[in-house]
């Protein structure tokens, strides 16, 4: 398992979060989502054989945050 630190853009509430942990939650690969609205950041733990670190940024953008 890898694990990657994002930090994110836009989140301002509970609702943000989850829609954060969901997106990320979603993709093929990834084992686990942890996302602090305090320091506005996703720490996702992966099999980086079945998923690379782009697919978490382009997921999260569609999400509609940016990923700094
Ligand atoms: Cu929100």
């Amino acid at each position: 398992m890898a694990e990657q630190v994002l930090n994110i853009g836009g989140m301002t509430c509970q609702g943000c979060v989850n829609s954060v942990t969901r997106v990320l939650q979603a993709l093929p690969g990834v084992e686990s989502v942890a996302v602090s609205l305090e320091k506005s950041e996703a720490r996702v733990r992966y099999d980086p054989s079945r998923v690379a670190p782009d697919a978490f940024r382009q997921a999260v953008q569609q999400a509609g945050f940016e990923v700094r």
